[in-house]
């Protein structure tokens, strides 16, 4: 339940600064930004009208929720059959937050099958206790959520017992209610099943044997933050904690096209009234609170810049005058202009996404678009 690093937070903040800003050029972790102050101008932001990356990617939720999750359990099946599984399965979600997407997706899952387990991974723990009250609007939802950084702890995601297994009619008889998805359940199913290979389960499914089986969710972008180096050890690191059956639901924001201009990406971090801004610069003010550091904020400037050789937008503070900051005795000089290269956000092209997630060990099996081609779902499979 806590991270695997013994240091404090302030710490590992100080360490953070003073190895970013006495670096060259000047960088500050996007970590940063999210304190509590911080986390309040994010929420702000997925709200802007230029901020496009929520509103599209819980619309993509809204409208293939079902879609998605029959991919997940009958690849290739077609739409028009009528989905129900007898097979319990794992929803875990990595860098959850409060899982306000999620819950659609959950919702839909729960309708399909009594014995879902929701297991967010954050490393706030108040965040989670947000996605711990979906359990209490969706009846038969099994949350069990961790503290974690999914990129330095340790984290585990739980396959539900195999041997639980309704009796494929769906969700009607309730006996899902309250069901532990880990326990083993009362009715079992013998290998004639009709779960078999001419169903509704799709030709894949021909294993008498119901399989409990992990969606594992990473999306809102996060992967984007992330080099392209760090990008693929995250994937890997979770595929290594996958088994085949197992699937990735990875969320993305997608780069330049015909169908989408750069001003459009370049608003969603420049929106006019200034959240973003405000969001940038608190990683400074947040300095001055915990590390009780002097950076004057009248002296600095929120930039966003369209990096294309890097298929990267990114977020810069400018220092508006030569001045120097102090932060625990340390002189912090900065030239006017310098900059301190506060985030990178990563577009992605389809091509690039295949190639990220085939290198990580996924085959892709489905995308899902919004009509304006901004935003993509790729559903991956492991093999
Ligand atoms: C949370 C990483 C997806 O990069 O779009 C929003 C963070 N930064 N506006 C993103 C962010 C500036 C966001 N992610």
């Amino acid at each position: 339940m806590t991270t695997a690093t013994p240091v404090s937070l302030n710490e590992a903040v100080l360490n953070e600064a003073l190895s970013g800003l006495t670096a060259t050029p000047k960088t500050l972790s996007p970590w940063l930004f999210y304190d509590e102050r911080g986390s309040q101008l994010f929420e702000a932001i997925t709200e802007l009208p230029e901020y496009y990356l929520t509103r599209t990617e819980r619309a993509l939720f809204a409208t293939h929720a079902d879609d998605i999750l029959r991919e997940f359990l009958t690849p290739g099946a077609p739409s028009t059959q009528v989905f129900r599984t007898p097979d319990p399965f794992t929803i875990a979600e990595l860098g959850a937050g409060t899982a306000t997407k999620t819950g659609l997706l959950l919702a839909a899952a729960t309708r399909l099958q009594p014995n879902v387990l929701y297991q967010p991974i954050d490393v706030s723990a108040s965040a989670l206790e947000a996605a711990e009250n979906l359990a209490a609007t969706l009846p038969g939802l099994n949350v069990q959520p961790q503290v974690a950084n999914y990129v330095t702890d340790p984290y585990t995601l739980r396959h539900p017992a195999n041997a639980a297994h309704s009796n494929g009619n769906g969700n009607s008889n309730g006996n899902g209610n309250g069901h532990h998805p880990g326990a083993p359940s009362s009715t079992t199913v013998s290998s004639s099943s009709k779960v078999g290979s001419k169903g509704p389960m799709g030709p894949t499914h021909t294993d008498p044997t119901p399989r409990a089986r992990i969606l594992a969710l990473y999306i809102g972008s996060s992967i984007g933050n992330f080099s392209p180096e760090d990008a693929s050890s995250i994937l890997r690191r979770l595929r290594s904690h996958l088994q085949p059956g197992d699937a990735l639901l990875l969320g993305a924001d997608l780069s330049p096209s015909s169908h989408k201009s750069v001003s459009t990406i370049l608003a969603a971090y420049d929106d006019a009234a200034g959240v973003t801004a405000a969001f940038n610069l608190n990683i400074l003010a947040r300095l001055n609170r915990d590390l009780d550091a002097d950076f004057n904020l009248d002296a600095f400037i929120h930039r966003a810049r369209w990096n294309a050789n890097e298929s990267r937008i990114e977020m810069h503070l400018e220092s508006l005058i030569p001045q120097t900051v102090h932060i625990a005795g340390q002189r912090i000089p900065f030239a006017q202009f310098e900059t301190i290269h506060t985030e990178s956000s990563y577009k992605f092209t389809d091509e690039a996404l295949t190639h990220l997630l085939t290198r990580a060990g996924f085959t892709p099996t489905r995308t899902f678009h919004d009509p304006t081609r901004s935003f993509a779902l790729t559903l991956a499979h492991t093999l």
